[in-house]
């Protein structure tokens, strides 16, 4: 570009990044930049609360590897968006978040709307900065994408100024490409030398019980290929955490299941007697070690992107940095063959019995099994459950048989309320001929319930299931837990179906155990979003307490 306004080179940047939408509602001190926008290759999708825009965006990356975007103006537009970008930032999802700002001449005072979002933005980014100079706009935009892709990902922050997004450009003196966009260069991702890599094979074969823990980076850096290969030549269980269901198919016999819900989960998956602990992509941020290893007396092989991080349950003997599809294929052929009793099946089993049982369980309101057991009956092996935040969180990422990474998706970083519906419209755009379900707590519905607006308006295909029970479950399991009783957990709901009728889409409310199934299936083959109410029963614990002890640490 040689002459323009600076917000045409924004976009231009943006277009160079392979942009393809903005989700995000424009403002007052963002008129440049919209106005930039409506003349780009670039999508802009209207939202109905910039926190739905920042969760499309945050999942957008999260299935893609490319950095979702999203808009909110200066001062309230911006504080919208936080929630949602501090769950891209802890759950590694790669987002830049764009935000308004007041000319620069006034943000020394008071003065209308203006936050310090540059403040308010740093705890929750892996980086940020005030576009305070239009002949900065090109290398801002390539390193806030630059460093939201990089391993880990995360979230980034830029804030843009209305006075130099409406400057103009090239009207003297710029030097021959000063206004063009810096080129993506492939980011080499570093190996582990040849010396660890010999010293982690030699644990791997003196070790009589060796697992593996695998977590979302083995799925965010597509390394599943290689684990299910790494699993086959070496014998070795995998137990996964909540964001990494899927990684191996809940048929492999070296599937442990799903671990995290509580410290018995690791027991039951045979990591009491593990001498050696592989974590694979695994962040803390899920489950803290402390679950697993209590005693510390675990070796523990780090294999990750970035050096491990440090916790006194989380002392590795070794660390294997760099490309986890590239390390578990070297660990793999150096450890070939070499019998090992680790891992315990009964995790797996009791769990996966339980599900079975539940396809004969006609129980009215439904209980969560048999919720679980129409759903993946419904769905196909690459088809995509999101789940919202709350009780039925815990019973998907317990029970849900997830076959292929990223088709079960759970938000269990920062875990807040009001994902899943925003979650599934990025869902959809990334993977249209897929079937998308959300299923919400009637809690969390009610926090983004204004995006069926949005999903309306795109002709998103998402099914949206509310569990309902007029309460905040989970709080209610852990208040009944430790008080026998709970308080400040109840609450009435609006008439669901009334609702979803009101934003034009087909709704209904199921009032016998044949009903979901139906209307569910009946659902999908639809090109609009639908809303099914299932009353839901929690009577039965999570825990599945008898079986698998009672002590619970996620929430
Ligand atoms: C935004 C946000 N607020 C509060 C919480 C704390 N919290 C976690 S689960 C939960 C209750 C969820 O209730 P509901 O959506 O009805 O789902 P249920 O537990 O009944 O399945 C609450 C309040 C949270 N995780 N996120």
């Amino acid at each position: 570009m040689t002459k323009g306004k600076a917000s045409d080179v924004f976009v231009e940047c943006l277009e160079a990044e392979g942009v393809k939408h903005v989700f995000g509602i424009p403002g007052e001190e963002t008129l440049d930049l919209n106005e930039s926008l409506s003349r780009s290759s670039i999508g802009f999708i209207p939202v109905r609360h910039e926190q739905g825009g920042a969760y499309m965006a945050d999942v957008y990356g999260r299935l893609t590897g490319r950095a979702g975007v999203c808009l909110g103006t200066l001062g309230p537009g911006a504080l919208n968006l936080v929630t949602a970008v501090a769950d891209a930032f802890l759950d590694r999802a790669p987002l830049v978040a764009l935000t308004g700002q007041g000319d620069l001449e006034r943000m020394h005072k008071e003065s209308h709307q203006y936050i310090d979002l540059l403040r308010v933005m740093r705890p929750i980014t892996k980086w940020n900065a005030r576009l305070s100079d239009p002949a900065i706009i090109p290398e801002v935009v390539r390193k806030a994408f630059k460093l939201a892709e990089g391993e880990k990902p995360g979230a980034t922050h830029i804030e843009l100024p209305e006075d130099v997004m409406a400057a103009e450009i090239g009207t003297s003196g710029d030097s021959e490409g000063e206004w063009n966009p810096l080129p993506r260069r492939r980011q080499a991702r570093p190996e582990p030398a040849a010396r660890e890599l010999l010293k982690a094979a030699d644990l791997v074969r003196g070790a009589i019980a060796p697992v593996a823990l695998a977590g979302n980076g083995a799925i965010r850096t597509g390394a599943a290929p290689a684990l299910r290969e790494f699993v086959r030549a070496t014998g070795i269980p995998v137990a996964e955490t909540f964001m990494g269901k899927g990684l191996l198919p809940p048929d492999n016999p070296k599937a442990l299941g799903t671990v995290g819900l509580q410290s018995g989960d690791y027991t039951m998956a045979g990591f009491d007697d593990a001498d050696l602990v592989l974590a694979i992509g695994y962040d803390l941020v899920e489950h803290s070690p402390d679950h697993w290893n209590p005693k510390r007396d675990k070796k523990i092989i780090c294999i990750d992107s970035v050096p491990a991080e440090t916790d006194a349950n989380f002392m590795p003997e070794v660390e294997l940095v760099g490309d986890l599809y590239t390390i578990l294929t070297r660990l793999g052929e150096e450890c070939r063959h070499v019998p090992h009793e680790g891992g315990s099946s009964r995790l797996r089993e009791v769990v996966l019995g339980r599900f079975e049982q539940a396809k004969d369980d006609d129980a009215f309101p439904m209980q969560p099994p048999r919720a679980l057991f129409e759903i993946r009956r419904a769905l196909g092996r690459e088809d995509i459950l999101i789940s919202d935040v709350g009780m039925h969180k815990l019973w998907i990422a317990r029970m849900f048989p997830a076959y292929e990474p990223n088709t079960v998706l759970i938000a269990n970083g920062l875990a807040g309320m009001g994902f899943a519906l925003p979650a599934a419209i990025a869902a959809k755009l990334v993977h249209p001929r897929r079937n998308v379900v959300t299923v919400n707590g009637d809690g969390g519905f009610l926090m983004n319930c204004q995006e069926l607006e949005t999903a309306v308006r795109l002709g998103t295909a998402i099914v949206n299931v509310i569990w309902e029970n007029r309460q905040y479950g989970s709080i209610v399991w852990k208040q009944d837990k430790r008080f026998g009783t709970h308080f400040g957990t109840d609450f009435t709901n609006p008439d669901f179906v009334k609702l979803a009728e009101g934003f034009g889409i087909p709704a209904w409310r199921c009032e016998a155990s044949g009903d979901f199934g139906e209307r569910l299936r009946h659902a999908l083959t639809l090109d609009m979003p639908s809303l099914i109410v299932l009353p839901i029963d929690y009577s039965i614990d999570v825990a599945i307490s008898e079986e698998l002890g009672t002590e619970t640490v996620a929430t």
